[in-house]
């Protein structure tokens, strides 16, 4: 297979969790400017609809999938449609989270659940519906949305930080039981990007200054810089990755 075409998307099926904005749109838009097709999922229908909307007017093949990434009854269900509908998910990008901030002595347990749930149980529920039907056709590729979350941690960030270190342990834990039936389990670990995530955080002059210090680059990631490893990790140039967590973090993990 010639080098270029290894990175080649065409004919796959990309569902992305989280995706009618943010990172997941982001991943989205670049994932169908490599070739696949793709299924939003959020849990707003207008939203969906308005990003949906937006890549087909660049050209992009996509469908929604209106569902509660926590809640097992509804995933299953959608999936099931969304295959039945559309057609095999070869890609799965689990990547919907929320970010809850409190000081630990002061989070309810509401705050608490509510981040662990939607960052972490729903990558194992999605993945408990979707896997199957990879392995059943002995191929597919999952890639769990990390952070640098899963490795340090900062002041009001416990609930996240907890999720996403249990994501990291849960990436490895689906490539020790899935990669034998060819599908490839990875994660890519975002720095800080610029989001409605962390809008509160760039508009904090002090914060600002201080992840801009405290990042090698110097500068918050856009999002569009987190396209290349996920088509990395969605393409056949990854079958023989496992188990890995990519950090795109202009180099904040690298130093102390
Ligand atoms: C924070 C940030 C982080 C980022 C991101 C970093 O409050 O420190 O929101 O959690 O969202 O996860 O990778």
């Amino acid at each position: 297979m010639a080098a270029r075409s290894l990175f080649d998307l065409s004919g796959q099926i990309a569902l992305i969790t989280g995706s009618s904005q943010g990172l997941g749109l982001a991943l989205a838009r670049g994932l169908g400017q490599a070739g696949a097709s793709l299924v939003l999922n959020g849990r707003c229908e207008a939203k969906l609809a308005a990003a949906a909307e937006l890549l087909r007017s660049e050209g992009l093949r996509v469908t929604t999938a209106a569902f509660d990434v926590t809640q097992g009854g509804a995933v299953e269900q959608a999936v099931a449609k969304v295959e039945a509908e559309f057609g095999p998910i070869s890609v799965l990008v689990n990547n919907a989270g929320i970010h809850r901030r409190a000081p630990l002595e002061e989070m309810s347990e509401t705050q608490w659940r509510e981040v662990i749930d939607t960052n972490l149980t729903s990558a194992f529920l999605v993945a408990r519906h979707v896997a199957p039907r990879m392995i059943a056709r002995r191929a597919g590729k999952i890639i769990n949305t990390c952070s640098v979350m899963s490795e340090v941690g900062r002041p009001t960030t416990g609930n996240y930080a907890a999720a996403k270190g249990g994501l990291k342990m849960l990436t490895r834990a689906m490539a020790t039981e899935w990669a034998r039936h060819n599908v490839q389990i990875n994660a890519i670990g975002p720095g800080y990007f610029a989001t409605e995530l962390t809008a509160p955080l760039v508009q904090n002059p002090k914060f600002n200054d201080w992840i801009c210090a405290r990042t090698p680059a110097a500068r918050w990631g856009k999002p569009e810089e987190l396209v290349g490893a996920a088509i990395f990790l969605a393409s056949a140039a990854s079958d023989f990755v496992n188990g890995q967590i990519l950090y795109v973090d202009g180099g904040l993990l690298a130093a102390i």
